[in-house]
């Protein structure tokens, strides 16, 4: 029987709810209904905290009903589904982005106006969901709203989190974490699905049965329980899924006698243990005990799952189960390495649950996932621990092992044995496992026998060869003696992805070009066909359309209608006007509308007056060396110091006032990250108080850069700085938005910025620094001593030094753009290099900044340019290219 309005159910209509009154006071009901029966609030009175939550239960009930029509379709249908997995999202928040997906901004905005309330302060009491940490996390987000919006038969899988990416406060000592309890006044998003569990086995062993299957029995068991949070598309009725998983032990676990004779901590401490899995986003994993709690998050992610994944095939094949038709109806994309379990996880459900052969099994794995790289940083591509591995999850590395050996296999069939140099280099690159022994049919390839009718035995040769066997020797020794020389035995997760997977994605063109000829080169040669580039794209409903209503008006005016929101190509559109005067003063009445907003932000959490006639220049990203900050805050020093050199009138007649606004968090075991941070805020700590200087610089960190705080920033910046060492940034997807928002960059030639600067030409980027293919020389020629620094380089370290922005000891900083070689120094991002360019395209800057008509126009063809950055293009191409799957709408 079914409770709910069936013909509202039937067609996945949300509006039906209201057909009888009219739409705002259908939305006032429905918000005082919640408001009358939410219990965590007090029953009196309506105040922000209470509004928000009725407001946001009662467009929970829309998004079910949607959410239930789209499920229940795809289960009809049984067509293929994408599955994006993921460690993180940053999903930032949900109210504003579902009353306007719903089109229901009106009737909500008048309902709260009525009920004593602001639509814009009741979302922003929203606390942000930070499930994320950057752009990787950012990304999947704005794929699931491409998604739900393009009618992709699509979910997405994460973990639950209690606590979110942590709370930066910005104080004397510079940035300080704190824990950033997001579900404290619960959430209202999330369905707990209790009927909707997994077990999840850790530690144990492998035995075989009688049958020869092998069994993984014993260790430690959880449950995996399912949280639904419902993903709406914009004007469309699909509402997607975002499952989270939380950890729990199973209910029959509890020790209810040791509990009774008064063991409460032992009773618990198995639930405990359980529960932690999920608490924080990225716990330190400098201890073991870190190492592992981030493995079994990431074994949680994947088992989980895949579970449920193949629950769902199992059901909607029927009686009828063909295992090898399973990558016809499911595609698994793996958001970087963190869920390479994946591959072992599903090779041990086919094999060992179900009855499936190796071949069978590695072929349908094959077939079902796919990876995509985020990054080139070699400390960022992950390596697990052998022997934790094996303690945590026996089986996956016997799996494992059994991949290493097909592919050592493979390779040595390709290569030949007859070059066992090349053989030996190849297989050293390739291979998942790193530091273990090969099987010894081949390593007895690489003992290479010496021909001893050639042998030179002069007595002096003899002698230095005993000299050089005494230094092998005592090198042995010296290893034996100190085990942590010993090179400890590890998984390659990046190699067993591009192994495992059918297609391998970089995320902006340069970013692939590097993947296919460094990274992952090898590979590139032997399997050319697997390696495609997917750009990344951002959302233009969170990134243009919600966050900068103004501009968004004037878009909608000039280009004839508000179908841009879903088709930016519209956009290009804005290029005819970009010199028109009417849009030229619109387009800048609403840029100056935005700066204001940023101006009693900025008041409010720093304390710092600035003006909204100052130019703003922002960084906003993770505090990162390669993203080099550095020569940000090095650059707006050597502007303060010219400054001060001059006269009033001088210093007035060179430079265009500014507000340089940073943000972003370093993580927190990051020592040289969080100095940088110290030292931005000391430079505005000194410049912000002196008065020769007054509007014309000022230096902010916003603390606490989120989602939440972009959304502000974005539409309000002028000059944005995407200033990466060439080849380190992958992509970027700031810079996306920062475009969109008709702000004009300041960068290198690298990730997307490369293609944005191709998609709004050349005259409205402003590009300086070495080049992605120098860097390599550059960096060697540096290591030999042949750099020789610009004066203007030296000059603005040595006024830091000089203790002109307080006491604090700045040398680990300034030393690690100096020197030759060593561990942090030697400026390997090549700050000093970059620094004369850098410094001469911020002339640039100022000059263009004067001539107001050139900016403006500057600023229209961006956001005109910016249309291919829409990650509605970005899906269409993983559908079309990776996941094989079509759109399908409820009527
Ligand atoms: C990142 C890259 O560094 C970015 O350049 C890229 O835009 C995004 C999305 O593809 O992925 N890879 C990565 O590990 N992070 C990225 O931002 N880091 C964080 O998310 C913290």
């Amino acid at each position: 029987p079914k409770l709910k309005d069936p013909v509202a159910v039937e067609q996945g209509d949300a509006s039906r709810i209201e057909t009888s009154k009219s739409d705002t006071e259908a939305v006032a009901s429905r918000i005082t209904y919640h408001a009358e029966f939410t219990p965590s609030f007090s029953p009196e009175g309506f105040d922000l905290p209470k509004a928000y939550f009725a407001t946001a239960q009662s467009i929970r009930d829309s998004l079910i009903i949607n959410w239930n029509a789209t499920y229940d379709m795809y289960e009809r249908m049984n067509v293929k589904q994408a599955y994006y997995l993921s460690m993180e999202f940053l999903q930032g928040r949900a109210l504003l982005n579902a009353i306007g997906n719903l089109e229901l901004t009106g009737p909500y905005g008048e309902a709260l106006s009525k009920l004593g309330h602001k639509l814009e302060n009741v979302v922003s009491q929203e606390p942000d969901a930070a499930l994320g940490n950057g752009g990787l996390g950012r990304l999947a987000s704005c794929f699931l709203d491409s998604l739900a919006t393009l009618n992709y038969p699509a979910w997405g899988y994460g973990l639950r989190y209690k606590y979110g990416l942590f709370k930066q406060l910005i104080t004397k000592e510079g940035q300080e974490e704190v824990a950033e309890n997001w579900l404290e006044m619960g959430n209202p998003w999330e369905i707990v699905r209790n009927d909707i569990s997994y077990p999840i086995k850790f530690y144990g062993k492998v035995v075989k049965g009688s049958d020869g299957k092998k069994r993984w029995i014993g260790g430690e068991d959880i449950v995996a329980v399912a949280n639904d949070v419902p993903i709406p598309g914009y004007k469309t009725k699909t509402t997607i899924n975002l499952r989270l998983w939380d950890t729990k032990v199973p209910s029959s676990d509890f020790d209810l006698s040791a509990f009774n004779s008064g063991e409460h901590t032992k009773a618990c401490e198995s639930q405990a243990d359980a529960e932690k899995i999920c608490y924080v986003l990225y716990p330190g994993d400098d201890s073991l005990e870190g190492k592992t709690l981030r493995l079994k998050q990431q074994y949680t992610l994947c088992s989980a799952s895949l579970q449920d994944i193949i629950k769902s095939f199992e059901k909607r094949c029927g009686d009828n189960v063909l295992w090898k038709e399973f990558p016809e109806k499911v595609a698994v994309q793996m958001n970087d390495t963190h869920p390479t379990l994946c591959i072992p996880e599903l090779m041990r459900i086919l094999m060992d649950l179900k009855g499936i052969s190796w071949k069978e099994a590695w072929d349908i794995t094959q077939r079902t996932v796919a990876y995509t790289n985020h990054t080139v940083l070699p400390e960022a591509l992950e390596k697990w621990s052998l022997e934790l591995m094996q303690k945590l999850l026996p089986r996956h590395v016997e799996i494992i092992e059994m991949i290493d050996e097909e592919l050592i296999n493979q390779i040595v069939s390709e290569f030949g044995k007859s070059d066992p140099e090349l053989l030996e280099s190849k297989l050293n690159a390739m291979r998942i496992l790193e530091n273990v022994e090969l099987p010894s049919s081949i390593a007895d390839l690489f003992i290479k026998p010496k021909d001893i009718s050639t042998l030179d035995t002069s007595e002096e040769v003899c002698n230095k060869a005993d000299e050089e066997d005494d230094i092998v020797e005592k090198k042995e020794k010296e290893m034996l003696q100190k085990p942590a020389l010993i090179p400890p035995k590890l998984i390659r997760m990046a190699n067993l992805c591009v192994v495992g997977g059918h297609v391998v994605n970089g995320v902006a063109a340069i970013h692939s070009e590097i993947v296919k000829e460094e990274v992952f080169n090898d590979f590139y040669k032997l399997w050319p066909e697997k390696f495609q580039n997917k750009t990344n794209g951002v959302t233009p409903r969170r990134w243009i359309y919600y966050c900068n209503p103004d501009l968004s008006k004037i878009i909608t005016k000039w280009t004839g209608g508000d179908d841009w929101v879903l088709n930016t190509e519209k956009l290009a559109e804005l290029r005819k006007f970009a010199d028109n005067e009417d849009l030229q003063s619109e387009w800048k009445a609403a840029k100056r509308s935005n700066k204001i907003k940023v101006v009693s932000f900025i008041k409010e959490k720093t304390g710092y007056s600035v003006s909204p006639d100052a130019m703003f220049d922002i960084q906003v990203k993770r505090i990162h060396e390669y993203k080099r900050q550095l020569l940000n805050i090095l650059g707006i020093v050597y502007r303060y110091k010219k400054m001060k050199e001059m006269t009033p009138v001088e210093r007035k007649d060179k430079f265009t006032p500014r507000v340089c606004i940073f943000g972003g968090k370093a993580f927190a075991t990051y020592a040289q990250a969080k100095r940088i941070v110290k030292l931005i805020t000391d430079v505005g700590a000194t410049i912000n108080h002196d008065p020769d200087i007054g509007d014309l610089l000022k230096v902010v960190f916003v603390p606490d850069y989120n989602v939440s705080v972009a959304e502000l920033l974005i539409p309000a910046s002028e000059l944005s700085q995407h200033i990466s060492t060439a080849g380190m940034e992958a992509s970027g997807t700031s810079n996306m938005k920062f475009s969109m928002n008709g702000c004009i960059l300041i960068g290198t030639l690298d990730g997307a910025n490369v293609e944005i600067r191709e998609e709004v030409g050349e005259d409205n980027f402003f590009l300086f620094g070495a080049r992605a293919n120098q860097i390599a020389r550059l960096r060697k020629e540096r290591a030999q001593g042949k750099f020789i620094p610009d004066p203007r380089f030296e000059e603005v370290k040595e006024y830091i030094r000089s203790g002109v922005f307080g006491a604090y000891n700045y040398e680990e900083l300034m030393g690690s753009l100096e020197g030759n070689e060593g561990f942090g120094r030697g400026d390997y991002f090549l700050v000093g290099k970059d620094f004369p360019s850098y410094i001469e395209c911020q002339e640039k800057v100022d000059e263009a900044y004067r001539d107001q008509k050139r900016w403006t126009r500057m600023s229209i063809l961006n956001a005109a340019g910016s249309y291919k950055f829409s990650s509605d293009r970005t899906i269409h191409e993983y559908a079309r290219e990776i996941w094989n799957i079509e759109p399908l709408q409820l009527p």
